[in-house]
């Protein structure tokens, strides 16, 4: 077959190996390859002259950084990837005829690039938003990108309005405020006046918004895709990745310290997660729906408002992802990758759904900006893993150099090769769905009910789940200033729930609702997180110990928690070695300032026989804000006091004991649980 060739979990590593490029140890040179003397002083006319022009050098590296930079996305700016690989368990053979999906046991290399949305390249990762969870396959018929978010619906149903809906989030344009929020005037007017947005509100203001890692995320392709068979037969799909570790989220409060203590928080666990060989996993699944069933459903399966709830269409776990590969440089491949709806494969066609039709546009279009010209599949980590051939040319940093005289087709010179392929020897070839219709402006009736999914949603949601959605939602509305604008969403939102609508409305000073509510009153479990996986593994914990601690004891119990696969990190008020009255030494990694409590999943508080006030001081925050957060804590020792002092003795997820083996399977299962939701916290 053409075009063809074997395909295996190494390719693109191999193939990016021709590009990479090892600086340490060598000469410095310039761009052009001459060695250079000096890199410190500039070409002067005299020692204290003005600087020569025709010093090259300096040109060269002043003006190679004065163009080191290029626009940011103009959403998903912030944005992290790794490279990995998908192995299939199941053959998807009856419903596509794509490659990748036919074999179990099939290996593809893939290319993941986790963002947020609304802030800049630079923003915290913590924002309240939507994540994106784009995954670039490398298959041997081409490049498939899965350009999916973790939520599974969006805030609009035709992608003209998109601008609109980017433009009222991102910050406001006469003052640039707020960086990387949702909680301001702009966005919410445009969620009233825009009542599509309903479900995916639901969705950003639970705790998915929130989320804990990229690595307990799921993913979501949103959009109905088509796979058509060998036979040409078509069939609804839609993509689901579901996360070995479980979904979870970090609280609000949380979230927004984590901003300022640390950044970088999730690209800092995905990069050290695969450092440390925890690779992360995801299951991927698919939801199929037969093309003679698209009416039996109470929603239009082509709205990605909706979702089809796991229930009523199941999701098929059909093969796993692993991120097993750091990048070796950001820009090259996390910033310069290129994904598209429309980069798919035979055997995968898109639908009518009309965000999906206008995000077959806004791609290509956003690419040629970004990076700079048309040529940008021959950046290195966007080229597809097979070879590819046609009679497109030149434009800005060209770098294939196409022998011969021919571009162009038809031609008699060589036979019309480039040649197109059948169908049945892999041409892709599009679905031969029949369309009819008037050229319409407008909205089909089977998109407009906006508020059914949103009132399913909550209906699902466990009670901590319901509290913290009213939370954010008084917080979001609370920061709008218009009072107009608060008390339009909360009257929207009485058409979802009318108890929350008016809750809300409580808290931010408008005029509760007096009617609304919905008659929908089925749920999805599926769609709660307090049904997700739990587990202790990669979870982290601070381990706060003072001098005079129980050494082997201590020892003990940490050697315990990292069989467990927790991960302690000792804190001190010093960094460096902290001695036990026998003599052992462990070395505090962090001090109680350079660490914070909003950085663990949980605490151990070991404290030891000679520590000062400040120590217990220092250690007490610590309690405080792990409670606040419904975090798992553990004391022994000297640490049982401070959580004697602190009135947590006894409390929900609170683990005091002093024999090592029983505290650490206690702590472990505490760890595991991740939160306790019935503390009685404000
Ligand atoms: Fe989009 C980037 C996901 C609707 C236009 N989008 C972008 C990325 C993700 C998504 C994950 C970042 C890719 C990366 O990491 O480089 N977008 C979605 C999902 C949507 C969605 C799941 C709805 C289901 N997007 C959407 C619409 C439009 C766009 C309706 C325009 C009509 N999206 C873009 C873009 C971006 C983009 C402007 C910015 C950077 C880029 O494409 O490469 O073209």
């Amino acid at each position: 077959m053409k075009n063809r060739r074997n395909v295996d979990g190494n390719s693109k590593d191999e193939q990016l190996e021709q590009f990479r490029t090892e600086d340490k140890d060598k000469d410095l040179t310039t761009n052009q390859g001459l060695k250079v003397s000096e890199d410190e002083f500039s070409l002067k006319a005299g020692e204290r002259g003005p600087t020569l022009m025709e010093d090259f050098h300096f040109r060269e590296k002043m003006t190679h950084f004065d163009h080191e930079r290029i626009p940011e996305r103009v959403v998903h700016a912030r944005g992290y990837a790794a490279h990995g690989e998908f192995e299939l368990y199941e053959s998807m053979k009856d419903y596509t005829a794509a490659k990748f999906l036919q074999e179990p046991g099939t290996k593809t290399p893939v290319f993941v690039r986790f963002s947020t949305v609304a802030g800049s390249k630079g923003s915290g990762e913590l924002a309240r938003d939507v994540r994106g969870f784009a995954t670039k396959f490398y298959t041997e018929e081409g490049n498939f990108d899965l350009v999916g978010n973790n939520m599974p619906v969006f805030f609009i149903q035709d992608a003209i309005k998109f601008p609109d809906l980017i433009h009222a989030v991102k910050p406001e344009p006469h003052n640039e405020i707020p960086q990387a929020a949702s909680a301001h005037d702009t966005f919410w007017d445009f969620v009233a006046n825009n009542q599509e947005s309903a479900h995916m509100i639901m969705w950003h203001m639970s705790d998915r918004a929130i989320p804990r890692s990229f690595r307990m995320m799921e993913g979501f392709g949103v959009h109905t895709f088509r796979f058509v068979n060998e036979q040409g037969k078509g069939h609804f799909v839609k993509f689901h990745w579901k996360p070995k570790l479980g979904v979870h989220s970090v609280v609000w409060d949380e979230a927004q310290k984590i901003n300022g203590k640390d950044p970088d928080f999730h690209r800092g666990d995905l990069y050290e997660a695969i450092e440390k060989g925890n690779y992360p996993e995801w299951e991927f699944g698919v939801q199929i729906i037969d093309e003679a069933d698209e009416d039996q459903f109470d929603f239009d399966i082509l709205d990605p408002t909706k979702i089809w709830p796991e229930e009523e269409v199941p999701v098929q776990i059909i093969g796993k992802m692993t991120l097993n590969r750091n990048v070796d440089n950001v820009f090259a491949e996390t910033e310069q990758v290129a994904f598209h709806p429309g980069h798919v494969v035979p055997g995968i066609d898109f639908t009518n759904d009309p965000l999906l039709q206008g995000r077959l546009f806004s791609y290509t279009d956003t690419q040629l900006i970004r990076l700079g010209g048309p040529n940008f599949h021959e950046i290195p980590i966007n080229r597809p893993v097979c070879p590819f051939h046609n009679n497109q040319r030149d434009g800005y940093m060209r770098q294939t150099i196409n022998k011969g005289q021919v571009s162009y087709h038809n031609n008699s010179f060589w036979k019309n090769t480039p040649s197109p392929v059948s169908p049945q020897n892999g041409g892709y070839q599009h679905y031969q769905e029949k369309v009819e219709g008037r050229k319409v402006k407008a909205r089909s009736d089977s998109f407009k009910d906006h508020f059914s999914q949103a009132a399913l949603f909550y209906n699902s949601m466990s009670a901590p789940e319901k509290e913290h959605i009213k939370e954010a939602m008084s917080f979001e509305l609370g920061k709008c200033k218009s009072k107009d604008v608060r008390q339009q969403v909360v009257d929207m939102f009485a058409n979802v729930n009318l108890d929350m609508a008016q809750e809300v409305a409580e808290n931010i000073g408008v005029k509760p609702p007096e009617t609304g509510g919905s008659e929908v009153a089925k749920a999805s479990p599926a769609l709660s997180q307090e049904n997700t996986t739990k587990t202790a593994e990669t979870r982290t914990t601070a381990v706060l110990v003072g001098e005079g601690f129980n050494g082997s004891e201590v020892k003990k119990v940490l050697q315990g928690l990292e069989e467990n696969g927790v991960d302690p990190v000792v804190i001190s008020s010093r960094q460096g070695m902290v001695k036990a009255d026998d003599g052992t030494e462990v070395e505090a990694a962090e001090r109680f300032d350079t660490a914070d409590p909003v950085l663990f999943d949980s605490l151990y508080v070991v404290s030891g026989a000679r520590v000062d006030k400040k120590f217990q001081q220092n250690a007490s925050y610590y309690l405080q804000e792990m409670y606040q957060h419904y975090k798992p804590i553990g004391a022994t020792h000297e640490g049982e006091q401070l959580v004697k002092e602190n009135e947590m003795e006894n409390q929900e997820g609170v683990i005091t004991e002093q024999e090592p083996d029983s505290f650490v399977t206690r702590f472990v299962d505490a760890v595991a649980a991740h939160r306790y939701w019935g503390r009685d916290v404000d």
